[in-house]
């Protein structure tokens, strides 16, 4: 079956790392790592909750260390996506990650902005950038590496806000958001994956976000349902992502079906593919096995998909 044209807009670029791309990096910088091969590596993607990824997630990082690092892991990631039926991609990095482990700002940010560079005519993929950043980190460390970004004049699009969520709400961000606003940038967060709803109404009341991460706690919270419907905000959902992180228990279980029925404007995303069973066409084929959906309900899907990039008019025109 071919797969269902659409745009990606929840994907962290730093999740797609594959177990053999990982073991190629590590080698090609002489990096030892402390697994015995690809296998052992991928036995260890039973996870309990999205600290104990995190935890992995950070580790492998490990092994970008240079330009050439950062682009090779993002053409991967460009080459699969096409074949997943991804059209444009709206692509988080996470920065605080790499200027952790000494890794400048210019290696990250320039390796995966110059593979995005050419995607359209390598792949037949759009992109956008958007930086994210920590939010069990220091809200003045955000600050700053926003300001670094805006003065080396980096090809971001927009801001996100990703990592362990429970205990760091949004409001800490207050001020980061203003600033990103202000330069012109679209604001996004991650907000209702692990964390109550009053991290979403935080998200859109204090944050202003112009689309959410996640989100599907909204659905404890009648009055934030009514809300994000009226406002027509978009929610990036990660069905494969949610079952893996035990945010929902069964895929059968997830509450993607009711949130359509709901009228939430939803699209669904793969966040960390190497990392949770799969692709953005991994995502949907697990979807119509739990579901069943139907024909309209795929239509509604990619079309909110690009109806919530952040694409003007005629772009987006070109795509469909
Ligand atoms: C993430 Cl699934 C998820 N949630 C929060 N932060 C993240 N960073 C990368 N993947
Ligand atoms: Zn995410």
């Amino acid at each position: 079956m071919p797969s269902l044209p659409c745009a990606e807009l929840h994907l962290h670029i730093e999740g797609t790392l594959e177990p053999d791309l990982i073991f190629a990096l590590a080698a090609r910088n002489g990096i030892d790592l402390p697994y015995a091969d690809t296998a052992d590596l991928a036995a260890r993607y039973a996870f309990t909750d999205l600290q104990s990824f995190l935890d992995l997630y950070y580790a492998n990082m490990d092994v970008l260390r240079t330009e050439e690092d950062f682009a090779d892991m993002t053409r991967a990631y460009l080459r699969r996506a096409a074949a997943a039926g991804v059209r444009h991609a709206e692509i988080m990095m996470d920065p605080q990650a790499h200027l952790a482990r000494g890794v400048a700002l210019e290696t990250c940010v320039n390796g995966v902005a110059g593979a995005l560079a050419t995607s359209e005519a390598e792949f037949g993929v759009s992109t956008a950038l958007i930086a994210a950043f920590l939010r069990d980190r220091p809200a003045t460390e955000a600050l700053g590496v926003l300001q670094n970004l805006l003065a080396m004049d980096a090809p971001i699009i927009g801001i996100g806000l990703d990592s362990a969520e429970v205990g760091y709400p949004p409001s800490l961000f207050a001020e980061v958001y203003d600033r990103a606003r202000g330069a012109g940038l679209k604001c996004i967060a991650h907000a209702g994956e692990e964390g109550p709803p009053a991290y979403i109404w935080e998200a859109l009341d204090v944050l202003r976000v112009d689309r959410l991460d996640h989100g599907i706690r909204c659905m404890e919270d009648e009055a934030l349902v009514e809300r994000l419907v009226l406002d027509r905000v978009p929610l990036t959902v990660c069905p494969l992502s949610n079952v893996r992180l035990r945010a929902v228990d069964t895929l059968p279980a997830h509450p993607l079906p009711e949130m359509l029925a709901r009228g939430l404007n939803v699209s669904v995303n793969s966040d960390d593919p190497a990392y949770f069973g799969g692709y953005v066409d991994d995502n949907f084929t697990a979807l119509g096995k739990a579901f069943g959906l139907g024909a309209d309900q795929l239509a509604t899907l990619a079309g909110n998909s690009f109806r919530s990039a952040f694409l003007d008019a005629g772009r987006r025109a070109a795509l469909l």
